[in-house]
């Protein structure tokens, strides 16, 4: 159902891009449905046929309307692709999912060069990267017409299949993603400093306080301020859980009294911990995963997440999940506290840029290590602990994304040599990438050097297609010698690795082999 879905959006984008092309204006709920309907999309977001019949139809809609505007703007129906007149069956969740079939993979890459194919579904995975940071951009009133252009743009190329060049054309298409991903980075870093401040370093408590509880995860903070609006004097704690840790850091959130901490790890322990959690859990985006007996009934989910059967909060209105949570034991007993640090937004690191510098100066600083993205459950994700794990005190650790649950509460860290520095600076959410972009853009400016020139090292965990968006900006960007793993996606061939290792220094973890890339970072 999500490969009709993604086929139906290539053919809205195509006729919104003949139609900009031809001088015509694109309505802005055109633009709006095509990223939410491309985030629907992302890993671990939705899982709900009805959502998905209801998606289908919309899109068949907006590809209609953008084809009438792009055919009155002069547009040829002539030569269009297959996707560009694709209607779908949307009789059943049965027939969605066989018409999705014949447009899947394997139909797709018929015909099609292997290598432009992994080029093409890379570009994909990006655009959905890049649907998702827009998405949540748009949700705090942040929007931008060249984004939307571009994004179009890049899914009418798409849509042309084998015949949208060569594969070099189709490699600088993926580039382009990541050039769009920059500016709904940006777009999202305005969202959330714009409404909520600059984040600053907070200590957040990871202990349980006695009172009823409600829980939320994903990464939407203009769910978590509307949820600590409503619960307000309603004698209800709110924690946070997974990527939502960084929202304690903002001044707009961490002044409710009543957000109290901090709940569990990363999105792949769900399952474990939601059970033990005394109250109602809201997941406002990814990552969801099969709800369990032991807390579906208690289970909401928000905005493009969705799974069958579990409620759906509409409208920001958490007047159920108050109930269930005034309904429920809560937690019986306060434990003591203990604390995580979070808050390290690109501000906030460049407010301690002059003592980053004198301890490099000194040499007691000689590496800034940015362990970034997703996490999961493959095993192989203990190199991300034992890269943090091992490297010498003489390394600062940035973490970002989800992926930090590989990092922080592994071991006391501690503090830089002779420095008040400590060694991990937590930058936020995956949401938050944006971050680690300006810190190394800034500090390159202020060493008069290139980006690549910086003590910096950066070993990126990829999960899901943010983070393929994050991987596109970086080599757009001309940054070098990235670390990617534990394992490469299927759509880097190898002949496409081949040219991201020459041009771009690109390395594939080996999870073997971690001492030896301690050594190469630290001797870099
Ligand atoms: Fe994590 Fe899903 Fe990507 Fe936000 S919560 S980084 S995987």
């Amino acid at each position: 159902m999500q490969d009709a879905l993604v086929h139906q959006i290539k053919g809205i984008s195509y006729w919104a891009d003949a139609a900009r092309a031809r001088g015509a204006k694109v309505p802005a709920d055109i633009n709006e449905h095509t990223i939410r309907m491309a985030f629907s999309t992302l890993t671990n977001v939705n899982f709900d046929p009805a959502r998905f019949l209801e998606y289908s139809k919309l899109a068949e809609t907006m590809r209609a309307r953008a084809k009438t505007i792009a055919v009155g703007a002069g547009a040829s129906e002539r030569g269009a692709p297959d996707c560009a007149n694709w209607t779908p069956s949307t009789a059943s969740a049965d027939a969605l999912a066989a018409a999705g079939r014949s447009v899947g993979l394997a139909p797709r890459e018929s015909g099609v060069d292997h290598d432009i194919f992994g080029a093409q579904e890379m570009t994909m995975y990006g655009v959905k990267g890049v649907a998702a940071y827009a998405t949540h951009a748009l949700e705090l009133g942040k929007t931008s017409e060249t984004l939307f252009s571009e994004v179009h743009r890049i899914l009418a190329q798409l849509a042309k299949g084998s015949a949208a060049g060569d594969l070099g054309a189709n490699l600088k298409l993926a580039l382009d993603a990541g050039k769009a991903n920059v500016e709904a980075m940006a777009l999202l870093d305005q969202g959330h400093v714009g409404r909520f401040g600059s984040p600053r370093p907070t200590p957040v408590n990871h202990a349980q306080t006695a009172g009823k509880a409600i829980l939320i995860s994903g990464h939407d903070l203009r769910d978590l301020h509307a949820l600590l609006e409503q619960t307000e004097g309603k004698g209800v704690n709110v924690y946070t859980h997974g990527e939502m840790l960084p929202a304690h850091g903002y001044p707009g959130l961490n002044k409710y009294k009543h957000l109290v901490g901090h709940f569990g790890g990363p999105w792949n322990l769900q399952r474990f911990e939601f059970k033990r959690f005394p109250g109602p859990i809201v997941m406002t985006t990814n990552c969801l995963i099969e709800p369990q007996k032991g807390y579906r009934d208690r289970l909401f989910t928000m905005n493009e997440t969705g799974w069958p059967g579990i409620t759906t909060v509409k409208d920001r209105d958490f007047s159920k999940v108050i109930s269930v949570a005034q309904a429920s034991e809560g937690f019986k007993d306060t434990q003591p506290r203990s604390d995580i640090l979070t808050g390290f937004g690109h501000d906030a690191v460049l407010s301690v840029a002059d003592k980053v510098l004198d301890a490099a100066g000194k040499g007691d600083l000689k590496r800034i290590v940015l362990i970034g993205g997703c996490d999961g459950s493959e095993g192989e994700r203990s190199y991300y602990t034992k890269l943090a794990t091992g490297l010498p005190q003489s390394a600062m650790i940035l973490t970002l994304g989800c992926g930090k649950f590989r990092v922080i509460g592994k071991k006391d860290y501690g503090t830089i040599p002779n420095s008040p520095l400590p060694r991990v600076l937590d930058m936020g959410q995956c949401n938050d990438a944006y971050s680690a972009v300006v810190v190394a853009t800034k500090l390159a400016e202020a060493l008069k050097v290139g980006v690549n020139d910086l003590p910096l090292s950066l070993a990126l965990s990829w999960f899901e297609q943010k983070a393929v968006a994050v991987l596109l900006s970086l080599l757009h960007l001309g940054v070098k010698g990235i670390r990617v793993g534990p394992n490469p996606p299927a759509f880097v061939t190898p002949n496409i690795l081949n040219i991201l290792q020459k041009g771009y220094d690109l390395k594939i973890v080996d999870p073997t082999r971690v001492e030896d890339d301690i050594k190469d970072i630290m001797r870099a």
